[in-house]
């Protein structure tokens, strides 16, 4: 580094607080300190953008980005966490209360936002000419608060104090045009690091402005309303993220986000290429390949259309082959509820041009299949258009040259299942790509004693670049090695005791097992599975105080969507469990029950590095592939889980003896399913009744809710639908038995943390950087590109 941080950080932190350092606010240096990252790495990153420009690249389109905090990843990346320590202490200020100014950026949902987050990070460190690009929503995710165990639902306003990991960039702007609405898009970046490199990369963040500040005209003709009705509507653009995951929500708002940040990016991107290429954009899929996050951004496909036809004069025939040569789907998902249709009257409200594009796809897919001799039902089911609905996923199918799924058992169920008939098709396109994490955040930053102790028994710091390093040391655990590392997650447990007491109020006890199960509240994801277990414990250890079973602390942390009631039911009985527990003298000596409240990166940062447990529980087949499994699995955590997702993968990764697997297997449900009766279960499977019915007989409160006795009438009638469509209490015996296996197993502490060290060391292939260097060679043709 050329410059002296102590000397910028002085000058950066007056310039934010008009006050000597020395007298600055935590948050006031949290700026400062912030700023001088930024002034550290201006030219690399001008530089890097500068020669990623003139060569191929790939842009990774998602409309969300859960980035967590930034300063530590940044000061970690550059190496400078110790220098940044002393230049602090020099104005008597303590880092680690300065990163805790910090807010998180929580530009997304849960896994697919955060696997973009990881994602980038992974393609600064590979030096790989990638850029992302999403909505700078103005208010992230929601933040939850408890009241009465309640959850509610409050603004997270992120940046309003400030926030310099962004810069604006004003001359960048560009025009994003509605039928009934034309707004600036401005682009704010966010520089993205990577470890040990001066490459850097780039979050570009479209936000919404009107063209005028507000209409003179309308303001001097006394019509003082319309004059702010067009900018509050240019604004709620990119004021706030849709809440929900996994379900599919048809609002034209959520509509006008996707086409707001498709189109201001494909502008760039081709304007970019004429300036480094030419005019003649027919060769434009030689230098970009665009990824598509899901089918948010699928508008990208006919946006590109509009854009080399209108714009650049090619023919359709001309842009067809380039669009089918640029873009590459993702899907996460394989609930049906979550496939985005819409429909074309909003299209045709929206963007006519893009809707006539969309139409001119839809008449030639269909005369295409026809010409293959499919049948015409068949066909009627994949058009891009049926019975008036736009359907974004076979776009995406008919356009992209790549569609993958995000672990082995969730690719096999979309070529089988979801996108079958696409797969019938056009199988070469389909390709497996399981999901990663960046091992700089989930392990290096989130874990130092961890990190130091893989140091030490590896000789070097090469794993944070390459983690499959780690497997070389697998069989190196000796006997202090595994002491080591049980003292290690034993002060990681008292750290993360003290935060929860001061944050929660509660007292648990590091000495116990910590059994984690944080992601967001989904009935697939079968939380509730895991507190009809603690329920149940409660009663066995209250018939027979005698009980020989080791002390325990369940922790949970989700938000769910604010719509989606029976979510919030399960949040709100598990707040009972735990009053119930926790508030009993006797149990409570045993068991603890704890509900982080605002779960997000930053908890998450605290939690797993403490967790002995990691619950990956869904019903088979539903999980597409899970990512909080491979952090905990990094940090140490065993795996409680169902065959389902990336654990099918963990397990093939570590072994039968090193993971707890239970419950019936995606290919078994059809089967069981034809038989299901869950009221036999009710009746038959020990302890299903007692905890069933004290859903409704007042040992536990909904406050006059009525939530519990349909979280109970889900389980056992449903009326409509099968009941208990997750097969919970189908799984509820197989799930109780090998809970307590593992429970009696952590007795051995020494088994117990070889156990850990082999999780640890066999963690290398859900490096995100193995998932990216993957899609670069495999789907993105592209090559790392140092700039030194
Ligand atoms: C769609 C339309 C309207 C409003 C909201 C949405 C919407 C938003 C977010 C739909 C889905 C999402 C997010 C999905 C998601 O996070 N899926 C998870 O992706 C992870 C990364 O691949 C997987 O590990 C998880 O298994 C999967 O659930």
């Amino acid at each position: 580094m050329t410059h002296d941080l102590t000397t910028t950080l002085a000058s950066q932190v007056r310039s934010v607080s008009g006050r000597p350092t020395e007298a600055s606010t935590p948050m006031e240096v949290w700026q400062g300190l912030s700023s001088a990252i930024i002034d550290t790495i201006a030219d690399d990153w001008y530089a890097t953008q500068e020669k990623y420009h003139a060569g191929r690249q790939e842009h990774y389109l998602s409309a969300e980005f859960l980035m967590g905090r930034a300063l530590l990843n940044n000061l970690s990346n550059l190496g400078m966490v110790d220098e940044a320590r002393k230049a602090l202490n020099a104005f008597g200020q303590d880092l680690s209360v300065i990163l805790e100014q910090e807010p998180d950026a929580a530009l997304g949902n849960g896994g697919l936002g955060r696997l973009a987050a990881c994602f980038l990070d992974s393609c600064a460190t590979l030096e790989l000419p990638v850029n992302g690009y999403g909505i700078l929503y103005r208010y992230g995710l929601f933040k939850q608060l408890f009241d009465n165990g309640f959850q509610t639902e409050h603004p997270d306003p992120w940046m309003e104090e400030g926030y310099p990991f962004i810069i604006r960039r004003e001359e960048a702007q560009r025009i994003v045009s509605y039928a009934d609405l034309t707004v600036r898009a401005v682009p704010y970046d966010m520089p993205i690091t990577g470890y040990d490199t001066k490459n850097v990369g780039t979050l570009r963040l479209w936000k919404a402005e009107p063209i005028e500040e507000f209409d003179y005209d309308a303001f001097n003709s006394q019509r003082f309303t319309d004059a702010i009705v067009d900018r509050e509507r240019t604004m709620d653009i990119s004021r706030v993220l849709y809440p929900n995951d996994t379900t599919y929500e048809g609002k034209v708002l959520r509509v006008r986000q996707q086409y707001f940040f498709c189109s201001a990016s494909l502008q760039e991107i081709v304007d970019n290429y004429v300036d480094h290429h030419g005019e003649d954009l027919n060769d434009f899929a030689a230098f970009n390949a665009i990824q598509l996050n899901d089918t948010h951004p699928v508008l990208a496909i006919p946006e590109l259309m509009r854009l080399l036809m209108d714009e650049h004069g090619l023919g359709w025939d001309e842009a067809w082959a380039v669009v089918t040569k640029t873009f590459a789907y993702t899907n996460h998902t394989v609930l049906a509820e979550a496939l985005e249709t819409w429909e074309m009257s909003i299209f045709d409200r929206l963007f006519p041009r893009v809707a006539e594009i969309v139409r001119e796809i839809d008449r030639r897919f269909r005369e295409d299949m026809a010409n293959r001799g499919l049948d015409a039902g068949l066909i009627n089911y994949m058009a891009p258009i049926s019975e008036g609905r736009v359907h974004m996923a076979w776009i995406a199918c008919y356009a992209a040259y790549s569609i993958n799924g995000v672990a082995a058992l969730h690719t096999e169920i979309i070529k089988r299942e979801t996108l079958g008939p696409w797969h019938d098709l056009w199988p070469e396109r389909f390709n497996n790509k399981t999901n990663g994490v960046t091992p700089r955040r989930w392990l290096k930053q989130c874990n130092p004693r961890l990190a130091s102790l893989l140091d030490e028994v590896t000789g070097s710091d090469a794993w944070v670049r390459d983690l499959s390093v780690l497997s070389n040391y697998t069989d190196a655990a000796t006997d202090e090695v595994l002491d080591q590392l049980s003292a290690i997650k034993h002060e990681n447990k008292v750290d993360f005791a003290a935060w929860v007491k001061e944050r929660e109020g509660i007292d648990i006890d590091p000495d116990a097992i910590f059994d984690v199960q944080i992601k967001r509240l989904h009935e697939y994801k079968r939380q509730l599975l895991n507190a009809l277990y603690i329920l149940d414990l409660f009663f066995r250890l209250k018939e027979n105080p005698n009980l020989d079973v080791p002390k325990r602390v369940f922790i949970f942390g989700a938000k769910a969507a604010p719509g989606y009631i029976r979510a919030k039911a399960v949040i709100k009985f598990i707040n009972a469990i735990a009053d119930l527990v926790n508030n009993d003298p006797e149990i409570s000596k045993t068991i603890k029950v704890v509900f982080i409240h605002n779960y997000n990166v930053s908890p998450a940062e605290h939690i797993i590095p403490a967790a002995d447990v990691s619950e990956q529980i869904s019903t088979a087949g539903k999980e597409a592939s899970g990512t909080s499994n491979m952090k905990f699995m990094m940090n140490g955590a065993l795996t409680l889980g169902t065959l389902d997702g990336a654990n099918v993968e963990i397990l093939e990764a570590v072994g039968d003896e090193n993971a707890y697997i239970f419950g019936a297997k995606e290919e078994e449900l059809p089967e069981l399913r034809k038989t299901y009766d869950p009221r036999w279960h009710y009746e038959n499977v020990p302890g299903l009744k007692r905890v069933l019915d004290a859903m409704v007989d007042g040992t536990l409160d909904d406050a006059g809710s009525g939530w519990f006795h349909d979280l109970r009438w889900s389980l056992l009638e449903s009326g409509y639908e099968p009941a208990d469509v997750y097969y919970v209490l189908g799984d509820f015996a197989s799930y109780r038995e090998v809970k307590d296996k593992m429970a009696a197993d952590y007795a051995n502490s020494r088994a117990w943390a070889r156990q850990a060290w082999v999780n640890i060391t066999k963690s290398g292939r859900f490096s995100s950087d193995r998932t990216i260097s993957d899609y670069a060679r495999e789907v993105w043709k592209i090559e790392a590109e140092p700039i030194a």
